[in-house]
């Protein structure tokens, strides 16, 4: 790393350290050198102490060949961007303002799931008690011991490489919604992305001065020290032998190794914002949530409510909270697309922050006409990831085939050349737009409000070809924690699992719990009590499919129909449009608008429930349940289980 002009060389010297030795001791790596390292940016000696310490630790296992501590600012952009442009990393769109394509090892393309652990003590502090030999899928448990042989691959592995230290809140800077975090990375694509999707600033030294707080110790590697053993492909290092992404929710510590893409290293989000903040989140009395937040405006009125969505990944939140409603007389404005903090205040209303900053975004399917908004979201200052690109240097994805001339020139993701009806894939199913949130024309003018924003509504969704409405009420807080704990979906490609295998996910948060999924139930139920006034909880499915396998219902933009019934529904006196059912409150025929749809809807296909599918569904739910949550189950959701049981197995069916 280049010097700055003037300035002269610091150098952190570690032998006499003796508080990093003791950190050392802690956590029994072998440290391949003890020495000096050059600081190519920043003032080491001015950090917080116990940044120094993390690092200092960090420096001695990783050895680095340099380390550069982040500030924020746009020359710091600037210089990074410019580097991975030279490598190739990195490549500029010229059809647009400061965009960036970025093509992956194909290896390295989505979360993966079957690697990512959280490390407690105690078993049972990460998973369910469930009967032996069950093979439990609410959390991946994972041994401090046997964590060790996966942390000693960090040993020299940022050798030859720059360790960047990256100083992030998530959240509005000195929120007390807000939470600090400290990235060390080697991957300067993770720099320019967490840029993007947290709050990087200097700020965050003084914030961490001024304050006891803590702050969770975010560890990334790609793990291809120099020089490198491995074949670089797409100048893309990484580890894919060797990944493990490790959580440590006791020293709030995450250890990703081996990957560069999205969720496995941009520490901030699912690792921290999720699997870590849900553990804080249960111990200080709040909730970390895989959901959306919006704020939709009824302009006759006036009057604004907040609805806080959650489904699984890739199943369209990113959409919903940004539509453009089709609907005269609604005005929608996003306050966030992916994790929503929530926590009551002291009358009992439930308030949300959107921890992040940015919108790490699906791109396939994405156009000007589902999800306008994103469009002009990413038009500049935007990174994409195994995108295709135009001959005249723009994107393209499976969904644009209408916004591109239809001859153009385009390379893949797989930078091969492809034309508009080729066979295969031009983007990864999995590729995505990543850029700052508050580029988004519909960005809510509070959505860095230090309080949140007053949420009405939770929503529950996935997936569902068959079986399940539209949209339905639940009964209670209780009945909505049940349905919440029976969300499934289709598989998608934002993890590595393959075909369209209906998969459970509860909450929308299988593999983003941080702690025991009972206990996460237990908490939820705990928190309808007074001063609270719980949030209505609802269920949406706008994936429902008729024999032939085509959409019931147009979805994207004509969600709000849906969100309108929905919101009238939390309004005093809406009795009328609500029809009861063993699953919930159905809308009552016409009480939802289709005005000016493009096709007809079929209502009768949309809403009906077929006894024997949900016969059988309730019966796999419970049997799921009963076996991966076992005696951690709360009986309030076994009560409710049973109760949705008896009324389908007794009640008429609409
Ligand atoms: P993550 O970022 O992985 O959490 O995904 P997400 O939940 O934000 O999903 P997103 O909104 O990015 O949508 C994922 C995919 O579903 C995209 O290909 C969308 O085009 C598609 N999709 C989103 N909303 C709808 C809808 O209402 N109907 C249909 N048919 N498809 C949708
Ligand atoms: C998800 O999988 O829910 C995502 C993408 O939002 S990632 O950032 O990779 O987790
Ligand atoms: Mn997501």
């Amino acid at each position: 790393m280049e010097q700055k002009k003037g300035k002269p060389q610091e150098e952190i010297s570690f032998l006499d350290r003796e508080e990093d030795n003791i950190f050392y001791e802690v956590h029994t790596i072998h440290v391949q050198k003890i020495g000096t390292v050059p600081v190519a940016k920043g003032d080491f000696g001015r950090l917080p102490l116990k940044a120094q310490k993390f690092i200092a630790k960090w420096i001695q296992v990783c050895n680095p060949r340099a380390l550069y501590i982040c500030d924020g600012s746009q020359d710091e952009a600037n210089e990074v961007i410019h580097k991975l442009e030279e490598r190739g990393t990195l490549h500029r769109l010229k059809k647009y303002e400061n965009n960036f394509i970025a093509r992956t090892d194909p290896a390295d393309v989505a979360r993966v799931e079957s690697k990512t652990w959280i490390c407690t003590d105690d078993k049972y502090d990460t998973v369910p008690h469930v009967a032996q030999g069950v093979p439990g899928i609410l959390g991946k448990w994972c041994s401090p011991k046997d964590a060790k042989q996966y942390l000693e691959n960090y040993t020299g592995c940022m050798a030859g490489r720059t360790m960047y230290v990256i100083p992030f809140s998530m959240g509005p800077i000195g929120s007390p919604l807000s939470k600090i975090g400290i990235e060390i990375t080697d991957s300067n694509y993770v720099l320019l992305c967490m840029r993007i999707m947290t709050r990087v600033s200097h700020d965050i030294w003084n914030l961490l001065n001024a304050s006891n707080e803590d702050f969770v110790r975010c560890v990334h590697s790609m793990g291809v020290p120099r020089p490198s053993q491995r074949k670089t492909i797409n100048h893309w290092p990484c580890n894919p032998e060797k990944l493990f992404i490790g959580h440590f929710p006791s020293r709030k510590e995450i250890c990703s190794f081996g990957s560069g893409y999205g969720g496995n290293s941009l520490l901030g989000k699912k690792c921290f914002a999720l699997r870590i903040a849900s553990t804080i989140a249960k111990e200080e009395g709040w909730l970390a949530e895989h959901m959306l937040i919006m704020g939709i405006t009824n302009e006759k009125t006036g009057k604004e409510v907040f609805v806080a969505a959650a489904f699984p990944s890739a199943c369209g939140k990113t959409n919903m909270a940004m539509l453009t409603p089709t609907l005269p007389g609604y005005k929608v404005r996003c306050v966030g697309d992916d994790i929503a903090w929530m926590r009551f205040d002291e009358t009992g209303q439930l308030y949300g922050i959107n921890p992040e900053a940015g919108f790490f975004g699906v791109c396939p399917g994405t156009n000007h006409k589902t999800n306008p908004n994103a469009m002009e979201t990413c038009l500049k200052n935007s990174i994409f990831t195994n995108v295709a690109e135009t001959q005249d240097g723009g994107v393209f994805w499976e969904g644009l085939e209408d916004e591109v001339d239809p001859n153009i020139g385009i390379t893949s993701w797989l930078n091969q050349p492809f034309r508009i009806g080729n066979p295969g894939k031009a983007a990864h199913p999995n590729s995505r737009f990543c850029c700052p949130a508050g580029q988004c024309p519909i960005i809510h003018p509070r959505w860095e409000d230090k309080k949140g924003v007053p949420i009405s509504a939770l929503i529950f969704g996935g997936r569902r070809p068959t079986g399940v409405p539209l949209v339905f009420e639940t009964f209670s807080w209780e009945h909505g924690v049940m349905v919440g704990a029976c969300v499934k979906s289709e598989a998608t490609a934002a993890a590595e699992f393959t075909g369209k295998k209906i998969m459970h996910d509860p909450m929308a948060m299988r593999p983003f719990m941080g702690y025991n999924f009972g206990k996460y139930l237990d908490h939820w139920l705990s928190l309808n009590k007074a001063p609270n006034k719980v949030p209505k909880i609802f269920h949406v499915n706008w994936f429902r499919v008729d024999e032939d396998g085509e959409f019931l219902w147009p979805g994207f933009c004509e969600n709000i129909r849906v969100l309108e019934w929905i919101i009238r529904r939390c309004e005093e006196g809406s009795d009328d449009i609500g029809l009861k059912s063993p699953i919930g409150y159905l809308p009552r025929k016409g009480s939802i608008n289709l005005e000016g749809l493009d096709k007809p809807v079929k209502w009768d296909e949309l809403f009906s429930l077929p006894k024997h599918y949900w016969e059988d569904d309730m019966a796999e739910s419970k049997r799921f349940l009963q076996l991966q949550v076992g005696e951690d189950l709360p009986e309030k959701v076994k009560q409710e289980l049973d109760a949705q049981e008896k009324r389908i197995n007794e009640e008429l069916f609409a």
